[in-house]
């Protein structure tokens, strides 16, 4: 998938909800964001999600807990330092947006706008999933951009796809009561059996969308796995009022 134009990379994430474009970051931006993830990382800048506060697989049982203090997501990306602020709405990201939604693209505030980090020890992993299921928008076409930092495999807890998900008729039996694509119910097997887990490079960027299932591992390594990530919708798709989605306003990316 390296190499492909926009165009090219939109038509894949068309159809089978995801594309990878490598090396979208230039190493110097990803040096920047990475030095200051860590930072924020070490001296627990806030607002954090522990994973403690989230309670997957393989998370401590509460913040009190032996590793009840490791960092799931550096939250508010957009507001927390201008550099992220940079990133999330870098003009590259607005055309690419721009050209797949066919009108300019918005920035949420509310959803993803963060520092994913994975650690090797306490570090949860993610079941099956599709991100719009605790989103309102009055429609879902909805894209989410993921920067790797550095190295991303499934070893290290990278980000599993499962291709043409995003356009499937699901039916609520397929999911748990935690809206979870279920691993266990049969009809479900032949979509699991699908997945993909692209490695990633530091600046290689996946766009998916909001339909499709992902979930990663828990990290195997030996070192802090850090992404950067932000969801956008075109500015004809609006958080619905009153609800979580709509509690913070978007940013309107120029392009
Ligand atoms: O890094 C992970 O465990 C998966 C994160 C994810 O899929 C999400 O937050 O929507």
């Amino acid at each position: 998938m390296s190499g492909l134009l926009p165009d090219d990379q939109i038509a894949v994430l068309r159809k089978q909800g995801f594309v990878v474009a490598r090396q979208f970051a230039s190493p110097k931006q990803v040096d920047a964001l990475r030095a200051l993830a860590e930072r924020h990382l070490h001296e627990h800048v806030a607002p954090i999600e522990y994973e403690a506060d989230l309670r997957y697989p393989g998370a401590p049982e509460s913040r009190s807990a032996e590793g009840g203090l490791t960092v799931r997501r550096l939250l508010s990306a957009y507001a927390r330092d201008p550099l992220f602020a940079k990133w999330a709405t870098d003009p590259r990201i607005a055309q690419w947006l721009a050209r797949y939604f066919g009108e300019p693209a918005v920035l949420s505030t509310v959803h993803h706008n963060c520092v994913m980090t994975k650690h090797p020890a306490y570090g949860s992993l993610t079941g099956w999933h599709q991100d719009i299921r605790y989103w309102s928008f009055s429609d879902t076409d909805l894209v989410s951009c993921w920067l790797a930092l550095g190295h991303e495999t499934r070893h290290n807890g990278g980000l599993s796809f499962i291709p043409g998900s995003h356009v499937a008729a699901f039916t609520p039996d397929q999911f748990d009561d935690k809206k979870f694509f279920r691993d266990d119910a049969p009809q479900n097997a032949e979509w699991i059996a699908r997945a993909v887990s692209p490695d990633l490079e530091a600046g290689d960027v996946v766009f998916f969308h909001c339909r499709t299932l992902h979930a990663a591992q828990g990290n195997r390594s030996d070192r802090v796995k850090l992404s950067v990530v932000h969801t956008y919708h075109p500015q004809s798709i609006q958080p619905m009022p009153g609800t979580r989605s709509a509690s913070s306003p978007g940013v309107a990316l120029a392009s």
